[in-house]
């Protein structure tokens, strides 16, 4: 990152970021001028038309049809001008090019999951350049956003329906994804980044972040970890995160939200990923997400051998 943008907008690196930064600076220059114009003449005429003396009286003011007939057309004039504008860019930016390449993205609380059409996930977004890719999105839990301020895209996620956004990068670079719709507390924190790649670069990151055939449940567990995001709520060495730390917890004994205790083995662990919010654990809130429900017998299996095998 670490880019030279300017004070509104950090530098763009899609295809489409040079015309929305010319309709913004168009109507942001426009604004100046009007600002600085309405200013000057307030101030020009609060001195010109102060009063000098106390029986001053303000002089009669007729109306000027010349005056009237301007201030109307030239802002509907300015008006017309910023809708045909913004409507070719807005069609620009909402229709993908058919070619386009498509990668799923999931939104939770509170972090993004990116699926690809060869199966890989991944909680970072990883595209290649000078391709377009469409994203289509949505959410397991409640309304989020999703923004890339250097592709000057942003779109809404919704729960039970497909959004859906579109870019191409123009350069192989590493850039800030934010939500944007508030979320809920950790709403500041769901945050990960774009990570633009040359073409022959993201071919390989796509064949190497696959799962290798010969991989043991532990390391297959150990890939899901972070692809499924759960590194975002529970921590490998004991730090105390959104959830509980995994260090130490296979075989431990510990208290339970309704005040009863339970033992940790693989049909407590599969009951809390396929539903999370059976059992509580004691000082802990019920936000783990739901949308693990849909995990294979497999997935299970490999995240639960992982788990087992984090021992202090
Ligand atoms: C948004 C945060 C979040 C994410 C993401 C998340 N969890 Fe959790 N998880 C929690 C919280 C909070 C709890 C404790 C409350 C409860 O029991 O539901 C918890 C509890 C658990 C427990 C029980 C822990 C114990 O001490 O008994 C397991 C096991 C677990 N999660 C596994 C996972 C796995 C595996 C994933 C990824 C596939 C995952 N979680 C993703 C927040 C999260
Ligand atoms: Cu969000």
């Amino acid at each position: 990152m670490g880019d030279k943008g300017t004070f509104w907008l950090p530098e763009g690196a899609s295809t489409l970021a040079g015309e929305v930064d010319a309709l913004f600076y168009f109507v942001y220059w426009i604004s100046v001028v009007i600002f600085v114009a309405v200013i000057a003449a307030m101030v020009y005429f609060m001195i010109r038309y102060r009063r000098r003396t106390p029986h001053d009286r303000p002089p009669v003011v007729h109306e000027s049809k010349v005056l009237e007939v301007t201030w109307i057309v030239v802002p509907t004039i300015l008006v017309l001008i910023v809708f045909t504008w913004g409507f070719k860019v807005f069609l620009k930016l909402g229709v993908a090019p058919p070619d386009a390449y498509e990668i799923q993205v999931v939104g939770q609380k509170w972090s993004w999951q990116f699926n690809y059409p060869n199966g890989v996930r991944s909680s970072e977004l990883h595209v290649p350049v000078d391709r377009p890719v469409r994203l289509q999105m949505s959410s397991v839990d409640v309304l989020h956003s999703f923004y890339i301020p250097a592709f000057r895209v942003k779109q809404d996620v919704l729960p039970n329906r497909y959004t859906s956004i579109w870019f191409e990068a123009t350069r192989a670079d590493t850039f800030q994804v934010y939500c944007t719709e508030y979320c809920g507390t950790q709403h500041s924190g769901m945050l990960t980044k774009v990570i633009a790649h040359e073409q022959s670069a993201f071919e390989t990151w796509l064949q190497e972040s696959g799962i290798p055939d010969d991989a043991s449940p532990a390391q297959r567990g150990a890939l899901l970890y972070t692809q499924l995001g759960c590194q975002a709520c529970h921590s490998l060495d004991g730090t105390r995160l959104t959830g509980p730390s995994f260090q130490g917890l296979y075989g431990s004994t510990h208290g339970l939200a309704d005040g009863s205790s339970v033992e940790v083995d693989d049909n407590y662990l599969r009951e809390s990923i396929l539903e999370p919010s059976a059992k509580i654990v004691e000082g802990y809130a019920n936000v783990m997400p739901a949308s693990y429900g849909g995990l294979t017998e497999d997935e299970l299996t490999a995240l639960i051998a992982f788990i087992e095998e984090q021992q202090p």
